[in-house]
């Protein structure tokens, strides 16, 4: 099991292997923590993005998929790019947030990052509730058995999502 560790800051100034990005299918950019990572990471991740889009990607990542490109200038090695599902009111899309946690780590593994930083995917611009996303993403992490990933650390934006990751994270640790 992955060592869950939870802290409250800014994603792009995390010292880890692997940044994952909340991304769109696009992968051109957007706001939020895409738009964070691109500004401060520079043109090369969106360089990488452009090549991936013109490859194996032409029709757009699909949500709950997870691919990788340098880190450019942030204090990290690699982004991991994934699709978190847009929240609905109508259609369960669970299992396509668990999968951006399962794929991001699966891509995290392949490219032998030990330390993996996490957003609290499509809680921003795609409004899932927080609670219900910290439970999925959790719960998720938890239960992967990754080879080389050591740390997965979520990184929350602001003392009440910490909050939620935090009591989230005990009531499932809890025997
Ligand atoms: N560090 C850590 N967390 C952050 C940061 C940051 N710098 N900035 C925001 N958050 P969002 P989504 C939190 O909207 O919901 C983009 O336009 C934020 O408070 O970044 O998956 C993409 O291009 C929230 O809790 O991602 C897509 O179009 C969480 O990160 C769309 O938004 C995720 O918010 C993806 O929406």
């Amino acid at each position: 099991m992955t060592n869950i560790t939870l802290i409250m800051g800014d994603i792009t100034e995390q010292s880890v292997d692997a940044v994952v990005n909340a991304a769109n299918s696009s992968l051109l950019g957007g706001g939020g923590v895409d738009g964070a990572i691109h500004r401060k990471g520079g043109p090369e991740i969106l360089a990488e993005c452009r090549v991936l889009r013109a490859a194996q990607y032409g029709g757009g990542l699909p949500a709950g998929q997870a691919v990788a490109t340098t880190a450019g200038r942030l204090p990290a090695r690699w982004v991991i790019h994934t699709v978190g599902p847009v929240w609905s009111d109508t259609e369960d899309r669970s299992d396509t947030l668990a999968s951006c946690y399962r794929e991001s780590l699966r891509v995290a593994d392949e490219l032998g990052a030990r330390t993996v930083a996490f957003p609290a995917i499509s809680t921003g611009v795609y409004r899932w509730p927080l609670a219900d996303a910290a439970r999925i993403a959790l719960s998720t992490v938890l239960a992967a058995h990754p080879e080389t990933v050591a740390e997965g650390r979520f990184v929350l934006f602001g003392q009440d999502a910490y909050d939620v990751f935090a009591d989230t994270l005990r009531a499932l640790s809890a025997p």
